[in-house]
């Protein structure tokens, strides 16, 4: 691993040659097949509605690939996904997969304006969802989404809807769409996709899916967090993502023996892949789906499915913490829980493993690449203050003085490496998310033990986290600037004991601060996501600027938090 920035033997392509050897020559599409293959009678997927075996995953896996298929979509083609954790989520995925086609990962929580945005941002065919969740119908927000495009010239999407449609074309049944398609044609580019991993070794078909995609193409879009605006979208490839996967396996301690419960949206990078639902899939375990995250559903799953693996947010485990004082039985199967999405405050990390009577194992993970693990038989101490060592042996890690590239002792963390990006899909070119040489500016302020464990101890980038939910301040901060009488609006994050920040609206306003409960209502009603609304307002007569005119949150957030 080097540590020196701009060496100039370190071209782009020797990066690629040290990473060949962590790659494979497979598709999610083909792992599927081959896991059937291995073990067809295995329960692959559970839900409290559905039990399929591997053999029935990859069969109906291909019939909701016909369906796709038979609405028009194609290889290549970007389909925002949001549907909620069910066998449904993994039947829309592996479908996709198969026809080469590309979920774009929308979370259930989002709305109208985040997955309008999804989809324009990639150019989306199609958006497949639920009919409702709760009393929210998100067929009624399709519609907007779809209106929205249509008003700005934008390419519409053709609505999926999983369950009942009402007017739309919509399968209720994902798995009843008909007889596989013809074979599709062999490996064509990807129309409008500017491969931003070079995988020039790994560009031969997956032998058990050779009319499938290429193994370096792009298999899936994450969304990023977002610092300076809308979250931007993060190109995964099959190879890649393959990688990511397998170091989690490594790291959680998965095996065919595996009960893992998806707990958070299934469309987290965190749950789906950092071992999560494809890591237990892979080595012929079992995924159990989590109808809502309360962990009175989670105990009773993990008590009638006998879990051994499941991953939390920080602002989770407390609530974990308490149901097991009632049911410490219902845990016994229970190896490993993972935490991550946000810093686990120490104590937590102490008192969680004993009372849970699993091994906690700190995650901190990014859907752009690097993911750090504590090791299962870490010393204690470093699985309470420290959030672990990078998955791969070629992550490379830097610590510089933020905005620079000048090493520090405590900073802002770079990384460079086989499973993180090099570029945002569509992204601007140059971009000051990245370092000339390719590092990716993950905005986390870190400092790094003797033995190469990651401690999280801040951050540089203007971003909420809400229990592992992020979004950039600046997102919200231009609704709230469109609000009658607001002359300027901040929202700087302050600490929150239960959710890790605490969003303040900061207001310059003419009249009686709007509460926080109007605040709430005026941003769900401009489509924007529950989470994303401020917990505390707070007037000011003006806003404190730095020298160069910008809003000083450095002095709002000393004001705030006194
Ligand atoms: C995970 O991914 P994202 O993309 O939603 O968020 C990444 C950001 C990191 O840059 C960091 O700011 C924060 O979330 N974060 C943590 C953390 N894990 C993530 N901060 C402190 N301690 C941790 N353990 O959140 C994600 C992706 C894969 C695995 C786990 C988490």
């Amino acid at each position: 691993m080097t540590q020196t920035i701009g060496q100039p033997d370190r071209t782009a392509l020797t990066f690629d040659q040290a990473y060949v050897k962590h790659w494979r020559n497979v598709t999610f599409g083909g792992e599927l097949r081959r896991w059937a293959r291995r073990w067809p009678g295995r329960t692959a997927v559970v839900d409290p509605g559905a039990r399929l075996t591997f053999h029935q995953l990859d069969a109906q896996a291909d019939l909701v690939a016909a369906g796709f298929a038979r609405l028009g979509l194609a290889r290549g083609d970007r389909v925002v996904v949001q549907l909620p954790n069910g066998a449904d989520f993994v039947l829309a995925w592996f479908g996709l997969q198969r026809l080469g086609a590309v979920p774009v990962h929308a979370m259930p929580a989002h709305r109208r304006d985040e997955i309008t945005h999804l989809a324009a941002a990639s150019g989306a065919r199609a958006l497949v969802v639920a009919d409702r969740q709760g009393r929210f119908d998100l067929r009624a927000m399709a519609e907007e989404v779809c209106a929205d495009l249509r008003t700005r010239g934008l390419t519409e999407p053709m609505v999926v809807v999983v369950g009942e449609p009402g007017r739309h074309i919509g399968f209720t049944d994902l798995r009843a769409a008909g007889p596989p398609p013809q074979p599709v044609s062999p490996a064509q580019p990807v129309p409008g996709h500017r491969p931003t991993l070079r995988l020039v070794p790994v560009e031969r078909a997956d032998p058990d899916d050779p009319a499938g995609p290429a193994p370096g193409d792009l298999a899936l879009l994450l969304i990023s967090g977002g610092t300076t605006g809308r979250p931007k979208l993060i190109p995964r490839s099959h190879t890649d993502y393959d990688l990511n996967v397998r170091l989690g396996v490594r790291a959680a301690g998965m095996d065919e023996s595996t009960v893992y419960l998806a707990v958070l949206p299934a469309g987290f990078n965190f749950t789906l892949a950092c071992p999560g639902v494809l890591g237990a899939l892979s080595v012929g375990g079992t995924v159990v789906m989590a109808p809502d995250p309360s962990p009175a559903t989670a105990f009773d799953l993990i008590e009638a499915e006998g879990v051994t693996h499941t991953a939390l947010t920080p602002a989770l485990v407390p609530h974990w913490l308490d149901e097991a004082r009632f049911r410490p039985q219902a845990l016994a199967t229970v190896r490993v829980v993972q935490v991550g999405g946000a810093r686990l405050p120490d104590e937590t990390a102490r008192t969680a493993g004993p009372a849970l009577g699993a091994t906690i194992q700190q995650v901190y993970g990014m859907a752009e690449g690097l993911v750090c693990y504590t090791a299962l038989d870490d010393p204690i101490e470093l699985v309470t203050t420290t959030q672990g060592r990078p998955g791969c042996p070629d992550d490379e890690l830097l610590v510089v003085r933020p905005g620079t590239t000048e090493p520090a002792q405590q900073g802002e963390l770079l990384v460079r490496g086989p499973y993180t990006l090099r570029a945002y899909y569509n992204g601007p070119q140059p971009d000051s998310s990245f370092t000339a040489d390719g590092f990716y500016r993950t905005g986390d302020e870190v400092r790094r033990l003797p033995g190469g464990h990651v401690v999280v101890v801040g951050r540089v980038k203007d971003q909420i986290n809400r229990g592992g939910e992020k979004y950039a301040a600046v997102e919200v901060e231009e609704h709230l600037l469109q609000l009658p009488g607001v002359g300027a609006a901040a929202i700087v994050a302050v600490p929150d004991p239960d959710w890790g920040d605490a969003a303040v609206a900061v207001l310059v306003h003419d009249g009686p601060a709007p509460t926080v409960r109007a605040l709430a209502a005026y941003l769900r009603g401009r489509g924007l996501a529950a989470y994303k609304a401020p917990q505390r307002v707070h007037l000011l007569p003006r806003m404190p600027l730095t020298a160069v005119g910008k809003v000083d949150k450095q002095a709002l957030r000393a004001l705030l938090t006194p």
